[in-house]
């Protein structure tokens, strides 16, 4: 391959795009597409198999820009290819409500395959893709029909390859053997604070090669060398990363080498400067006809490319009809026809851990959503994520539904997000709800980007009991609650738990995070249950134990605590006190209802006590916030290490703590 004067010139427009746009916004990071607009040229123009009218194509290859900070590389590419991004946008650059935000945002811009920013997520987000499309190949794929044949491209920085989330997300691609990552890692060997040796020596390359990856390096400035290697690693059957040596600022002669380009405007005199150094007329925003001419034939090729493969499809279709119904109906994110049906009852009694009920729940599911696959971060045995009618999905069986993410929760929640973004599988994981710390940075994205991911979170209170305080979750609801668009759901029982599954996978806007318990808990009767789905636990609260006139007292609980409050309202009752039980398993939920519903749940003029074994922040927003006429029964300390009924004892989770608190808000202690 041999670049032409023409490629170098509109090599040249996206450097200057990116100048232009930064300069005119008087913030962004000038440096890095300054750097790798060579090779990420030769990608998009020579390999990168998409369709800019077309971005939703599901055989598209993806390309995640991971170091999401060089948004303005991506946003000229989106623009000079022929995406639905005008130049007018490039000239809002980071302004509001623009298409060209500072970072890439998903659901934004049309290309932007996934949100970046947060270095190492966009690392993770492609791990996930490329093994989503690996069991979707497997599963889909027929001789002479290869439905699913795409690659997943990114660029990554050193930022990227210095965060913890990247190596885990690494080092499960290499032992899964995911060959369809191909990463151009931009070697600039300079970040924020300076050259990468003040803080960054190892051997990156002998890293990568020991987790298992096809290892490059090359010449970034020479794209040439990129493109030969961009050809290996697609004849590669591991991951590939490619080193590319690339000068950070490229052309610009005094920022140029240096952090000084990585994220300011370069200013004024030096963009003058640059632009004599890469002989650029005195133009803002640029674009040479012959460039845009070139580099727009992204279109009609893009077209073809559709069309050919809509007649493959076709042809599949009646080669394979049921396989060829089964894709589109899980690219489309629909659920198959009565799937409902398959949760599973749960009788009145002594009950169970919801974690066990969880596990019963979403093996039922399984079988009637077959593109529901997941697993653990080394908790299966613990966290019941077991698909039983499954193998486990490896190097040498891609068919297989659960997943062993080893312990590497970051890692695991990274690609779970990218699981989601690429479509056709309704991804799971799961770990100790204590463990939501490790994950929370991709959680928090998965919320921002609004995507379906599904975490089945065990041991979710003191009452896990011996393996103390590092293991239990006190704040943990309250950060979840804290965070938009997330959903949490703390079931009390078995039925509450298959209603949880319901909502988590019929929710396809942001995911839902199911808190379980490891300790049994009672099955309690339910008078609205429809095949195994409560409707009002729906509606995140509802009451589980009415008094026959009005309440004196409403007692208000989640989970495990439910029963706490149901016995302390036995107790009240024996002294003539009339209490209300009122189940809470989702906040959001509950909160998303209308007033009067609300209102018909909670009582009205009578005193509120919530009980939850972990932090009361936030309670007040149910309780009210006058002492005498709400209280909350929670923990607002670590835990410590002992059996669990103990626990509760001394730390006053025990109904006659509660019934004790009761009587001193009803003024009768
Ligand atoms: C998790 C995270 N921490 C910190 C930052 C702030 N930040 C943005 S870019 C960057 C490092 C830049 O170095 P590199 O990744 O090599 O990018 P380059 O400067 O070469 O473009 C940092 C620390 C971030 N975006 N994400
Ligand atoms: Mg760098």
């Amino acid at each position: 391959m041999h670049l032409s004067d023409l490629d170098l010139k509109a090599v040249n427009t996206i450097r200057m795009l990116a100048v232009d746009a930064v300069e005119q916004a008087a913030s962004g990071h000038p440096g890095m597409p300054m750097g790798m607009a060579q090779t990420a040229y030769v990608l998009w123009t020579r390999y990168l198999r998409h369709s800019p009218s077309h971005p939703d194509w599901q055989d598209r290859d993806r390309f995640v820009l991971s170091a999401g900070h060089g948004s303005m590389l991506l946003y000229a590419l989106l623009h000079l290819t022929g995406y639905d991004l005008p130049l007018d946008e490039l000239k809002n650059f980071r302004q509001w409500q623009s298409h060209t935000p500072g970072h890439p945002e998903f659901r934004h811009t049309a290309g932007v395959e996934t949100t970046t920013g947060p270095l190492g997520q966009g690392f993770g987000n492609g791990v996930g893709m490329a093994l989503a499309a690996e069991w979707q190949a497997a599963r889909y794929n027929a001789d002479g029909f290869p439905v699913v044949d795409h690659h997943i491209y990114g660029i990554v920085s050193d930022g990227d390859l210095m965060e913890g989330v990247a190596s885990e997300a690494a080092s499960l691609a290499g032992h899964l053997q995911l060959g369809r990552i191909i990463y151009l890692y931009d070697d600039n060997r300079i970040t924020i604070d300076g050259a990468t040796d003040l803080s960054y020596s190892e051997d990156w390359a002998g890293r990568f090669a020991a987790y298992g990856w096809h290892v490059q390096q090359v010449d970034g400035m020479d794209a040439t060398e990129g493109g030969k290697a961009i050809e290996a690693a697609q004849g590669d059957s591991r991951p590939s990363i490619i080193g590319c040596r690339t000068t950070i600022g490229y052309g610009s002669p005094n920022k140029g080498g240096t952090s000084d380009s990585h994220g300011a405007a370069l200013g004024a005199e030096e963009v003058a400067l640059t632009r004599a150094e890469l002989g650029w007329p005195d133009e803002l925003f640029h674009v040479p006809e012959d460039v845009a001419a070139h580099m727009g034939r992204a279109v009609e090729d893009g077209e073809a490319k559709v069309q050919a493969y809509q007649n493959l499809l076709s042809r599949y279709a009646e080669a394979h009809p049921e396989k060829a119904a089964e894709l589109e109906l899980a690219l489309s994110g629909d659920l198959p026809e009565g799937w409902q049906e398959a949760l599973p009852e749960f009788a009145p009694g002594k009950g169970d851990a919801t974690r066990n009920t969880s596990g019963k729940a979403l093996n039922a599911i399984a079988e009637a959503v077959p593109w529901l696959i997941g697993g653990s971060a080394d908790l299966a045995g613990s966290n019941k994520t077991d698909i039983d009618s499954s193998d486990d999905f490896l190097a040498s069986n891609r068919q297989a539904r659960n997943l062993r993410f080893g312990v590497r929760e970051h890692g695991m929640a990274s690609v779970l997000n990218g699981m989601a973004l690429h479509g056709g599988v309704i991804p799971y994981g799961g770990t100790f709800l204590v463990f939501t710390d490790y994950l929370r940075a991709s959680l928090r994205l998965a919320a921002l980007m609004g995507l379906p991911v599904i975490y089945v979170m065990t041991h979710d209170s003191i009452g896990l009991g011996e393996d103390g305080p590092t293991h239990q979750p006190i704040e943990h609801l309250a950060i979840l609650r804290a965070t938009p668009n997330l959903t949490l759901i703390r079931p009390c029982d078995g039925a509450e738990t298959a209603s949880a599954w319901r909502i988590a996978l019929e929710n396809r806007n942001g995911p839902t995070v199911l808190a379980l318990t490891r300790q049994t808990v009672p099955e309690w009767p339910h008078a609205d249950a429809e095949d195994g789905y409560l409707p009002a636990a729906a509606r995140g609260a509802y009451v589980l134990r009415d008094t026959e006139g009005a309440p004196d007292i409403v007692l208000i609980a989640s989970g495990s605590e439910v029963a706490i409050a149901m016995e302390a309202a036995d107790s009240l009752s024996d002294q003539g006190i009339a209490a209300r039980v009122v189940s809470m398993p989702s906040w959001e939920l509950f909160g998303a209802q209308d007033a009067a519903y609300r209102a018909e749940v909670l009582g009205e003029g009578v005193p509120r006590l919530a009980v939850e074994a972990a932090a009361t922040l936030g309670w007040e927003r149910w309780v009210g916030n006058d002492p005498k006429t709400g209280a909350v029964i929670g923990l607002d300390h670590f835990g410590a290490s002992a059996p669990f009924e103990v626990l509760y004892e001394k730390f006053g989770l025990s109904p006659a703590n509660v019934t004790a608190k009761a009587l001193d808000l009803l003024g009768r202690a």
